[in-house]
């Protein structure tokens, strides 16, 4: 079971929940409900990218990009992102030598300017205190002023940043694919995070083009 009880600033976000198939059970119901809770209740919610698998705990959804339901070259559960009038083109790309599925996210982006940066985006429920995992494959084929990061950005609340885990690459990876990964604690005040793959201007007009699959955040 997760919940939420605030509301989310016009945007979706990500809740789950992993554990034991207890002993003896042959099925499930799965809810998706809004529960009185102290008082008479209402609410309106929107609900998509609903799913249930065996194997590790994931905190973002549609972390292998395999659930692509649009044209708009973006990955179910994810948004895109760009600063300063850098240009941004996303595709979603069936790929012989992605790291999980047949899916992979390409992540290109030119005319990023200083201190600027384009994204692709999922924002998660997590919680202070627990100890989490982030991980991904990540190959990059072009970066020219520019680097990628894995970033996510802690919040309390929408605009109140309590923190942020950032790894990073500057290099191309000689069209193969690596990891990327980070680990620590959700700081203190925590309730949502901004998860982004992004490539960032590093000294002069930025470009680069990059893939991304298989990213994982286990919060435990
Ligand atoms: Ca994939």
């Amino acid at each position: 079971m997760d919940e939420a009880n605030q509301t989310t600033n016009g945007e979706y976000y990500t809740l789950s929940t992993g554990g034991k198939v207890p002993s003896g059970a042959k099925m499930a119901y799965m809810y998706v409900l809004i529960r009185g809770n102290g008082g008479i209740g209402a609410g309106t919610i929107y609900a998509d990218l609903l799913n249930f698998h065996y194997g590790e705990a994931n905190s973002l959804g549609n972390g292998s990009f395999e659930d692509y339901s649009n044209q708009s070259g973006l990955a179910d559960g994810w948004n895109k992102v760009a600063w300063g009038g850098a240009v941004e083109t996303i595709a979603v790309l069936d790929a012989w030598d992605a790291p999980a599925g047949s899916k992979v996210q390409r992540i290109q982006a030119r005319n990023i300017p200083d201190g600027n940066y384009a994204a692709i985006i999922q924002k998660i429920k997590v919680e202070e205190g627990k100890t989490f995992t982030a991980s991904g494959r990540f190959k990059i084929e072009e970066l020219k002023n520019a680097k990628l990061q894995y970033y996510i950005d802690f919040l309390s609340e929408p605009g109140k940043y309590v923190g942020a885990s950032i790894v990073e690459a500057t290099q191309t990876t000689n069209g193969e694919y690596f990891t990327l990964s980070t680990s620590g604690k959700v700081p203190s005040g925590a309730k949502i995070a901004y998860v982004y793959v992004l490539i960032r201007e590093n000294g002069g007009i930025g470009a680069g083009t990059v893939y991304a699959d298989l990213l994982k955040i286990d919060i435990s």
